[in-house]
């Protein structure tokens, strides 16, 4: 349907610092993706920082950018990738988004980060959370959350790595094919950790790797995590494992520059962004040293 892949990021924009699409589309550019953006707030910062400005897209908003791309007929992507999003009527208005584009492209390919917390901490609207459940997660091709946001969306807990399987099926069985757990810690298991559920209809394939967990809380991470894993399903004709693992290499190579340019213990949010920029090589050639182990 694409004469090249093309991909449309709803997401975030920051004037400065690295989260949302400032964290998102540079990644798939430089994996050779053709990237159009819509930003669905403009801040100063990310909202860790002491004082944030700027304003916010209404759905009304959204609904007239997509007329313009419908009325010139450049409406046609091979991905959508949608982020954070603050308020239901945004995320209603996407639902409409998801259906117009797969009426363009039976084919379109939407990866869907779920953002609702972590950690126990939901840090949007609760009323988001049915509606990703019922009705984003069956549009979506593919959704990486967390290990919290897979429990609200799965209702189970999970406790053990078996107990993450059993969320990905439930979330296969709503209509999406692949799964990835951005990161989950468990008691009595150190490291972070990462899983890859893929169900076509008919076999699963299940992948998980870990890594070293850094004393730093990073902000951005999870919107790279999504692009990285868009760009390199795309560039491995969907293979996960290798997807996975590439994901990996280039994030932990991303935060291990960044947390080498921390000096002192508190750092601040402006020590934390993400060296995105200085990591172009990390990112167009992650170096693999952890590979994906076979479940
Ligand atoms: P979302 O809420 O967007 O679904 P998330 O909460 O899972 O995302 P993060 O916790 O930021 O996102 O994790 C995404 C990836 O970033 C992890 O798979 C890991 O590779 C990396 N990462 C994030 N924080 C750290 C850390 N402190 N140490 C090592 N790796 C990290
Ligand atoms: N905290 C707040 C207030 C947010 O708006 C977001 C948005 O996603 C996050 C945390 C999550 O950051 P991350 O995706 O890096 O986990
Ligand atoms: O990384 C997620 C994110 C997206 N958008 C805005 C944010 C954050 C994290 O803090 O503040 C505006």
């Amino acid at each position: 349907m694409c004469d090249y892949p093309r991909v449309l990021s709803i997401q975030s924009h920051v004037v400065s610092g690295y989260v949302g699409n400032k964290s998102a589309v540079f990644p798939m550019q430089l994996l050779g993706l053709e990237v159009d953006f819509i930003n669905s707030v403009q801040f100063c910062t990310h909202t860790g920082y002491k004082k944030v400005t700027g304003q916010v897209l209404t759905e009304k908003d959204l609904s007239e950018l997509m007329d313009g791309l419908i009325e010139n007929e450049i409406d046609i992507y091979s991905y959508l990738l949608t982020g954070y999003i603050g308020a239901p009527s945004f995320l209603q208005e996407i639902v409409k988004v998801v259906k117009h584009l797969k009426t363009k492209n039976p084919n379109l390919v939407y990866v869907c980060d779920p953002v609702i917390g972590d950690n126990g901490q939901v840090y949007v609207p609760k009323e988001l959370i049915p509606i990703y459940k019922e009705v984003i997660i069956p549009l979506a091709t593919i959704v990486t959350p967390n290990l919290f946001e897979a429990e609200l969306l799965s209702d189970i807990k999970i406790k053990t790595p078996d107990d993450v399987w059993k969320a990905c099926a439930i979330l296969h069985s709503k209509g999406c094919e692949t799964v990835v757990i951005s990161s989950a810690e468990f008691e009595n298991i150190p490291g972070l950790h990462v899983f890859a559920s893929n169900n076509n209809g008919k076999d699963t394939q299940r992948y998980t790797l870990a890594v070293d967990k850094l004393p730093i809380a990073f902000i951005g991470t999870g919107d790279m995590f999504a692009s990285l894993m868009l760009s390199w399903m795309h560039k491995t004709n969907g293979d996960i494992k290798l997807s996975l693992e590439r994901t990996i290499a280039s994030l932990q190579a991303v935060l291990k520059r960044t947390a080498g340019g921390i000096k002192g213990c508190t750092p601040t949010s402006r020590q934390k962004e993400l060296r995105l920029v200085q990591s172009k090589q990390d990112i167009e050639n992650p170096q693999v040293t952890i590979e994906a182990r076979a479940v």
